[in-house]
């Protein structure tokens, strides 16, 4: 029979990146510090409505100044990684021109804390954070944005790259082009038309092709450049060969408008076909810039899109998660553990992509402190004990993942959700701005140590 499989029976490769994630908005703070310009997130959050409890990212979590603290923790937990943002407003206040140095020297401290307590960086220089001057030209339905995140881009790439490895360009574009413009729940809250939609986001495409571009003219030779996309992690719901044939297709289909187009500078016959008249307008050079090559991957992934088989011009279908289907705190976080196996698997080979991270992985809870000063979160330990199973399962039959970053080292601002949904392996009170490890910290910290699960 085969034998137990205890503690430790699942080991992670020797060089495996364990790290934490975290965003410039949702736990800096010091918005009027140091010359920082607005951004649409200042907007939004202090637009009555729009964000649970009128809650703002005005004080977050003092990051901006507790770094050090933050880094001590990173430190405590045995940390390889972290993966931080860079506020695009604090480098160039209007967005474009010329650059703060009081923000350009901050990320500069930033980092070579980092390097200090041995933790490699890992900085996306856009997360969501757009300056609102920029908005005030139109955002990303204004052509002239991708540019201007590529200059900005190249310009920070050039200031850090000779103390950060690598660089990712932008995260979730998915969620900054649909959630953004055409939910209307993340910022600028725009409700656009399907073919404004359509352009919106090869606007942003093409705005991260542009500073792939841009980073390599900039930075040290040997940076290694990549971004961070919640694409669709497309699982089998039966893992048959035809359910797993299914899922391939759609993996392809269900990420047409943005990772799909990125790794193969096309968008799909199907795409174009249903968008008809409302298909983006492109040309062939863009579509290459938007196909520029990148040294990684990085996967955020939370919970799966499930697929089934299906006899008609897709060949697959989405299956929708039943009513009953458990979810963590938010309502969009199905617990759905095997995404982490079939999600990497499927993408690295549909796509041919030789280096791959998970970005992103967590669960939202409704942690409290207990009356003994602990935090049991219980549902956060077991739903990141089940989705690590599934990664150690994949890598250890070759998916080309190198490193973990757990979203989030701290409980933050939840953009609409405001503080009210918590995902931190850290407890913050945010009275006291008090940092309290939770359970899973220790869990965490206890894999991290021995390497395997
Ligand atoms: C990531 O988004 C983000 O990168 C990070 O900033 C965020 O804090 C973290 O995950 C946790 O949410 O309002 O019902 O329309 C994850 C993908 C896409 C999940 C948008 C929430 C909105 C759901 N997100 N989605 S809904």
């Amino acid at each position: 029979g085969s034998p137990m499989r205890g503690s430790g029976s699942r080991p992670f490769p020797p060089d495996f990146v364990w790290g934490s994630a975290t965003a410039s908005y949702q736990v800096e703070g010091a918005v009027n510090e140091d010359g920082r310009g607005k951004t649409i997130w200042d907007t939004f959050s202090h637009t009555p409505g729009k964000v649970h409890n009128g809650d703002t990212g005005d004080v977050a979590d003092d990051s901006y100044h507790r770094y050090p603290e933050d880094i001590a923790l990173m430190k405590e937990y045995g940390l390889k990684g972290c993966r931080f943002s860079v506020a695009w407003s604090r480098i160039f206040p209007e967005g474009r021109g010329k650059p703060n140095q009081k923000g350009v020297d901050h990320y500069k401290k930033l980092v070579d804390a980092l390097l200090a307590a041995g933790v490699q960086p890992f900085c996306t220089l856009y997360h969501w954070d757009l300056p609102q001057a920029l908005q005030d030209k139109g955002g990303w339905q204004n052509k002239d944005t991708a540019q201007a995140l590529a200059d900005y881009a190249g310009y920070m790439a050039g200031q850090l790259s000779d103390r950060v490895p690598q660089f990712m360009t932008t995260n979730e574009i998915d969620t900054f082009v649909y959630v953004a413009y055409d939910q209307a729940v993340h910022a600028p809250g725009i409700k656009l038309s399907r073919g404004e939609l359509a352009q919106v986001c090869h606007h942003a495409v093409l705005g991260h092709g542009l500073s792939v571009q841009a980073i390599r003219a900039h930075a040290k030779p040997g940076t290694r450049v990549g971004l961070a996309e919640d694409y669709h992690a497309c699982t089998p719901l039966v893992d048959t060969p035809e359910g797993i044939a299914a899922a391939r297709i759609a993996m392809r289909e269900e990420n047409a408008s943005i990772m799909n187009a990125i790794m193969t500078g096309k968008y799909t016959d199907l795409y174009l076909k249903t968008l008809g008249a409302d298909a983006p307008k492109f040309t062939d050079a863009e579509m290459k810039t938007i196909n520029s090559p990148l040294d990684f991957v990085g996967m955020n992934c939370y919970t799966a899109t499930y697929i089934r088989p299906a006899q008609d011009e897709r060949g697959y279908a989405v299956v929708p998660m039943a009513k009953s289907h458990p979810h963590a705190v938010s309502t969009w976080l199905f617990v759905a553990p095997e995404a982490l196996y079939w999600g990497p698997k499927l993408s690295s080979e549909v796509w041919g992509i030789k280096t791959m991270y998970i970005t992103e992985n967590g669960c939202s809870g409704a942690d409290t402190v207990m009356p003994d000063g602990q935090i049991y979160d219980t549902d956060r330990v077991a739903y990141l004990r089940n989705y690590l199973q599934n990664l150690q399962r994949g890598i250890s039959e070759g998916v080309p993942v190198k490193g973990y970053f757990l979203w989030s080292l701290l409980d933050n601002f939840e953009w609409a959700e405001g503080y009210g949904q918590r995902f931190g392996i850290t407890y913050v009170d945010y009275q006291t701005q008090k940092r309290t490890p939770k359970q899973s910290a220790l869990w965490y910290k206890a894999l991290i140590a021995r390497n395997a699960l």
